[in-house]
């Protein structure tokens, strides 16, 4: 069964199946035995910042006590535990970007790290104002240009370069606010350090600097993380590739990359076409090395290698379980303390690579930013040595892949609409096709779906069916992360499935050549979407506001997706969430979220469980916006 445009991914009950008889746990078993979760943490009124906790406060008023020990009310906790969330969502993003920053300083002519896209770094140089950036040499100017991005986490004054980037307006109400972002750090440590014990207890105050911190994120940790990548690693291009757990191969060494950071993913890629590579691996009786990715990190090497997509935050357990992964390599973020024990059922090796997300139990190989190529050898050949350790009897991998089309950051957008006016392709080109598109109603808006899964929900379920329900009505979808993967795997990432959309997106697709969902990148880029929706607005003359775009995460889980909501918001995009974050414990702080932002930010978050309901609200909002801009 391949190539199909699936209903919904089949592959989660064979493999569990499969678990079950092998003895492995999968999540749903600990969700299992989790039983019901606990209520008071849902509406996100437990607080145990300080020991003299914790603090359960009642929904209630007539039910139980209304605050905590030191007097906290549940507006307070509730606002202090989102606060917490977008401070840890921010500082993994941004991070993220200062190791990538980090390895642009190291970057020489001779490599291993090396400037791939000197236009870019020429651009951004420009674009921050470094002197002499069209004439100076390749690798003093990315040193330069990587110093000045180091001080947009630490630098003492000022705000962030890149919200330049963002319509006049929308600078005017970011200061008028007060939540223009300062240095990425400053506002991650200020934000916690308003939570702290005795600090902050106005849920207004700390919802306004949640927003700065959160577009710490947007404007400054993610696209930093992003335009750097792009800079050392090549911007993205249109491609295609392949999805699903079906793209492992069976005679080859399986090599799943997981986590976020491209640093060792490229160099892992380069590593596994080293012929002494190969030839062990020949040697060992594979056919050759297979490298798969897996969530962020995947989508970073699909971009721009157009490595297969092995799936999903949910199918990371479901990879090692087909018996056929010889190492499962990760690097940061939403990789399961779980891995290493389900590899223990199999001959896979779990090898974790960084200081920032040592994981007990496993095979520690740590990624040297001065060696990188070694360390990539180094965990390649782990896997290929591995090989002759398969057990036969143990390996099923489902008979499932979907074609997909990868690639569309914004040069390449931009490039592919401008196919729908122009007869020549123009990767310089401008957002004019595309923002006159939207104008003269042939799509009637656009919408950033990103996010992760949640077994709260039935797996990628939303995502697809939020999907289905608005290229229908014309509206574009552009998507990153796990839900990007989702949609590869439904094979709305497959130029065919423009049969899917209305009249005017289905034209748009056939004369650009593109599918009705645009697969953006990683979670980091999601700065992509910031990026092309302030090109939009600036072209047009108007705030992202007035813009009929929306920001939407159906499945999401992890404290990253609270950040990116938060500058999505910030930003003027009103952002649906399928999952509710943990804030029902306090009317006040949910109806600032919902309604109350309209009046500081001009957008709002909007919580609907169901992805039908949802894509209806998401309809209406966008026809709304084109009725206040008279389109
Ligand atoms: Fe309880 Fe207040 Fe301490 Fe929170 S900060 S644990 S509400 S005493
Ligand atoms: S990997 S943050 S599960 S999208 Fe970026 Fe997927 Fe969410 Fe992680």
């Amino acid at each position: 069964m391949s190539n199909e445009l699936l209903e919904f991914d089949v592959i989660a009950e064979a493999l569990m199946e499969k678990a079950s008889r092998e003895g492995a746990e999968t999540m749903w078993d600990r969700k299992k035995a989790l039983k019901t979760q606990c209520g008071f943490g849902e509406q996100g009124i437990c607080c145990r910042i300080c020991a003299m906790g914790p603090c359960r406060v009642s929904p209630n008023p007539e039910k139980g006590p209304q605050r905590g020990i030191c007097g906290a009310d549940r507006d307070t906790i509730v606002a202090r535990n989102f606060a917490r969330m977008v401070a840890a969502g921010t500082s993994a993003h941004s991070d993220h970007a200062r190791d990538i920053v980090h390895a642009m300083h190291l970057s020489s002519a001779e490599g291993p790290f090396k400037i791939r896209d000197e236009a870019k770094l020429r651009q951004i140089a420009n674009e921050w104002g470094i002197e002499g950036s069209d004439t100076k040499e390749t690798y003093e100017l990315a040193h330069e240009l990587a110093e000045m991005a180091l001080l947009e986490f630490g630098k003492p004054f000022g705000t962030l370069k890149f919200l330049k980037r963002a319509p006049k307006v929308r600078q005017e109400l970011w200061e008028r606010e007060n939540i223009a972002p300062r240095a990425i750090d400053q506002e991650v440590t200020t934000l916690l350090h308003s939570t702290h014990i005795g600090c902050a207890s106005d849920y207004e105050s700390l919802m306004r600097r949640s927003l700065r911190t959160g577009l710490s994120d947007g404007w400054g940790g993610s696209m930093i993380g992003t335009e750097f990548s792009d800079i050392m690693y090549g911007v993205p291009q249109e491609r295609a590739s392949e999805s699903n757990l079906g793209v492992l191969d069976e005679e080859s060494v399986n090599i799943v990359l997981h986590g976020h950071d491209p640093n060792l993913a490229e160099m892992v890629v380069v590593a596994s076409k080293d012929p002494e590579m190969l030839e062990i691996a020949k040697a060992n009786g594979a056919k050759g090395i297979n490298v798969v990715g897996m969530c962020c990190t995947g989508n970073e090497v699909t971009m721009r290698h157009g490595i297969k997509i092995a799936g999903n935050f949910y199918q990371q357990e479901m990879a090692v379980i087909t018996g056929a992964v010889e190492a499962v390599i990760v690097d940061v973020q939403c990789i399961f303390p779980a891995l290493p024990n389900l590899v223990d059922h199999y001959h896979t090796r779990f090898i974790s690579t960084s200081p920032k997300a040592k994981i007990a139990g496993d095979l520690y190989i740590e990624f040297d930013e001065h060696n990188p190529y070694e360390t990539a050898k180094e965990v390649v050949k782990v896997a290929v040595d591995n090989y002759k350790n398969r057990d036969a009897s143990k390996i099923e991998i489902p008979d499932l892949k979907q074609d997909t089309m990868i690639g569309y950051s914004v040069e390449t957008t931009i490039g592919c609409l401008d196919r729908v006016v122009n007869t020549q392709v123009d990767i310089e080109g401008t957002v004019k096709p595309l923002s006159d598109l939207i104008w003269a109603g042939v799509l009637r808006g656009a919408a950033g779906i990103v996010g992760c899964n949640n077994p709260k929900t039935e797996h990628d379920y939303s995502h697809v069916t939020v999907m289905k329900e608005l290229i229908k009505n014309d509206i574009i979808c552009v998507t990153t992360g796990c839900a990007a993967q989702a949609a590869a795997k439904a094979g709305l990432l497959q130029l065919e499935a423009k049969e899917l959309a209305g009249r005017g997106l289905k034209e748009a697709c056939e004369r650009a050549n593109i599918p009705p969902v645009l697969h953006m990148g990683s979670c980091v880029d999601i700065s992509r979407i910031l990026d092309i929706v302030a090109r939009v607005a600036n072209e047009r003359g108007v705030d992202i506001s007035d813009l009929p775009v929306v920001g939407v995460a159906p499945e999401w889980m992890s404290e990253k997706a609270v950040a990116i909501a938060s500058y999505c918001v910030g930003s003027g995009i009103n952002t649906y969430l399928g999952i509710v974050p943990y804030v029902d414990g306090s009317e006040n702080f949910k109806k600032l979220m919902t309604e109350g932002l309209m009046e500081t930010t001009k957008s709002v978050f909007v919580f609907e469980k169901d992805p039908v309901v949802m894509a209806d609200l998401i309809a209406d909002d966008i026809e709304e916006k084109r009725k206040n801009l008279g389109i």
